[in-house]
């Protein structure tokens, strides 16, 4: 069986276990710690970062994206990534936007209301918060909104890694208590009601909830 190390509600490890859950693929999972010294982990994971991964031949390697691309060679139910090569292109694309320019913001929200405060003692940073929560969070959903049709996903007729991508960006704001406007983002609004919906999403945002819970 292949094994994910990292901690599940970093949302590159969150990302991952949710393509495992829509692909309906086990794994055995290592609690592993961002910046881990373990042998083992920094050996498939030389810069430090969850999640890393080993496949069940025991090949390792690490990065979110690296490790999607990955099973969707071994396993090709639920395929992740469109097959008209526009679709594949603007699927990668929305990938990209979600780990960096979306990550550094909701992530930094979820950082300072959730993960901070309960995992590593920090006070909370009010002028941040307010930065985040009134210029730099709008300013990146206004560019989701401008992309989001009416349809149930990003990009065509079926969930792909642009979703996957997004939405782990979405638990983020859910987590950071951050309520998407649905007079500012319609689209959005009920983009993000439905992805939350969704089984694999309630499970994952479940088994985080319950560590913030053990942690406080
Ligand atoms: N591009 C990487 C980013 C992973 C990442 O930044 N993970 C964070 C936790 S959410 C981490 O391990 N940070 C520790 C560090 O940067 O040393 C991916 O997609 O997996």
């Amino acid at each position: 069986m292949s094994t994910i190390y990292g901690v599940a509600p970093s949302p590159f490890v969150r990302k991952v276990m949710l393509a495992h859950a829509y692909k309906a693929m086990s794994y055995e999972f290592v609690h592993t710690l961002p910046s881990s010294e373990d042998t083992e982990f920094r050996q498939i994971s030389p810069l430090g970062k969850v999640p890393a991964y080993k496949t069940d031949n025991g090949v390792g390697f690490s990065d979110s994206s690296v490790i999607i691309a990955y099973i969707e060679r071994v396993s090709s139910s639920n395929a992740l990534y469109p097959e008209n090569a526009e679709h594949y292109a603007l699927a990668l694309w929305f990938e990209e936007y979600a780990d960096t320019k979306m990550m550094e913001t909701t992530g930094a929200l979820y950082f300072q209301r959730i993960i901070g405060p309960k995992f590593f003692g920090h006070e909370v940073d009010q002028t941040r918060v307010t930065d985040l929560v009134d210029n730099l969070i709008p300013a990146v959903l206004d560019f989701i909104e401008g992309k989001l049709s009416e349809n149930n996903y990003l990009i065509g007729d079926s969930l792909s890694i642009a979703d996957l991508s997004v939405g782990a960006n979405l638990i983020n704001l859910l987590h950071a208590d951050f309520a998407i406007n649905a007079d500012r983002w319609p689209k959005l609004a009920a983009y993000n009601q439905r992805f939350l919906a969704l089984e694999i999403v309630k499970e994952q945002i479940n088994t985080e909830v319950s560590m913030f819970n053990s942690a406080s």
